[in-house]
């Protein structure tokens, strides 16, 4: 079990994650790095060893950003696309094993409400696309939360009028042709490739989102059909979608050794509530409309031995946290899951 940890600047000590029974691993980034430039092995080892002191194990990046000249399919991109193997090439030297990335055009996850009140007082994440609209973006992406980039208001704009030439099939051919020099870099390197799916699950703001469903997923395998090339197994994002039956999903990009192309499992749990209308729950299956035994009991059966964290947790317990990344849900979650798991695998369950 692994558990999300922001850095130096998280107000929750790396200490704090040691105490949850049967957490061994972190997933981190550099997060003060400039989307586009290199981290650099020295860099990286001071994390690593600062997570090595409290005898956990750097286990996953989330995220190396990918910037948006790859995405727009710029001339830079080029170089930026060694760069980007240049820091997977640090990652490799110092085993940390996986790395999660997604190719969302400017936004990563995006909520309309971070501290949605649900019937036991505790608040949740939620997503409304009717109030979408009403997302106040004339000052930047500055105050929305949680992600590496954050955007002024005229770069913004330009961003967003730079998207109008890209559709889905050309965001499709840019990833392509990022992944076709990545992966085997990555491969070399020993790490393995771990997209994350888009959230939520759809386009938003017009932009173009084409990493959604089970057949997008299948789709980017296939682009550079190799083993390093695989996805991270979102229950949060992909089940915010009704039509993605996500145990069936398991099983589909699962298939072949040690999980297949099954890299690193998210696992939230998320109540559907109406036509593009969500909002997050407590990650115990009955909270939720994700049955996360089915998740789990279909992870098992396809040997499935990555790592796997708890995600977005509820605000509980008068904790005032990072939106979606408080200790004591996740905390929670990584027990619960911890639990499933081992029903699932000891019992023959
Ligand atoms: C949200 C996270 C995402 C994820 C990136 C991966 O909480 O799961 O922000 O880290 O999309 O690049």
């Amino acid at each position: 079990m692994t558990f999300r940890w922001f850095g130096p600047a998280d107000p929750i000590p790396l200490a704090h994650i040691r105490h949850i029974p049967g957490v061994s691993g972190v997933v981190s980034a550099l997060y003060d790095v400039p989307v586009g430039a290199v981290w650099s092995r020295e860099r990286l080892e001071r994390l690593k060893a600062e997570i090595d002191a409290v005898g956990l194990t750097f286990a996953v990046v989330e995220s190396i950003p990918v910037h948006e000249d790859i995405k727009l399919g710029r001339p830079s991109r080029d170089r930026l696309i060694a760069t980007y193997c240049e820091s997977v090439r640090a990652m490799g030297a110092l085993r940390i094993p996986v790395l999660c990335y997604n190719f969302m055009p400017v936004f990563d996850w995006v909520r309309t409400n971070l501290a949605h009140l649900l019937a036991d007082g505790s608040t949740a994440l939620a997503y409304d696309h009717g109030s979408l609209a009403a997302l106040d973006l004339s000052g930047g992406t500055g105050n929305l939360p949680g992600w590496a980039t954050a955007y002024g208001p005229d770069e913004l704009r330009a961003l967003l009028a730079a998207y109008r030439d890209v559709d889905a099939e050309r965001l499709w051919d840019h990833l392509a042709y990022f992944l076709e020099r990545v992966v085997p870099a990555a491969e070399d390197a020993g790490v393995r490739m771990a997209i994350h799916p888009d959230d939520p699950p759809w386009s938003i703001f017009g932009l173009p989102r084409i990493v959604c469903t089970g057949a997008d997923l299948e789709r980017l395998v296939a682009l550079v059909d190799r083993p390093t090339n695989g996805v991270t197994f979102c229950t949060g994002s992909l089940g915010a979608d009704p039509d993605n039956d996500l145990p069936a999903l398991v099983r589909r990009l699962g298939a072949g050794r040690g999980g297949g192309r099954i890299h690193f499992a998210h696992c939230r749990n998320v109540r559907v509530t109406g036509e593009r209308r969500f909002h997050e729950t407590a990650h115990p299956s009955a909270c939720g409309g994700v049955d996360l035994r089915e998740v789990l009991r279909a992870l098992r059966d396809v040997g499935f031995t990555g790592p796997m964290r708890p995600d977005h947790g509820r605000m509980i317990w008068g904790e005032r946290g990072r939106p979606g990344y408080g200790l004591y849900d996740r905390a929670l979650g990584a027990m619960y899951l911890q639990g499933l798991w081992e029903g699932l695998t000891r019992s023959g369950g």
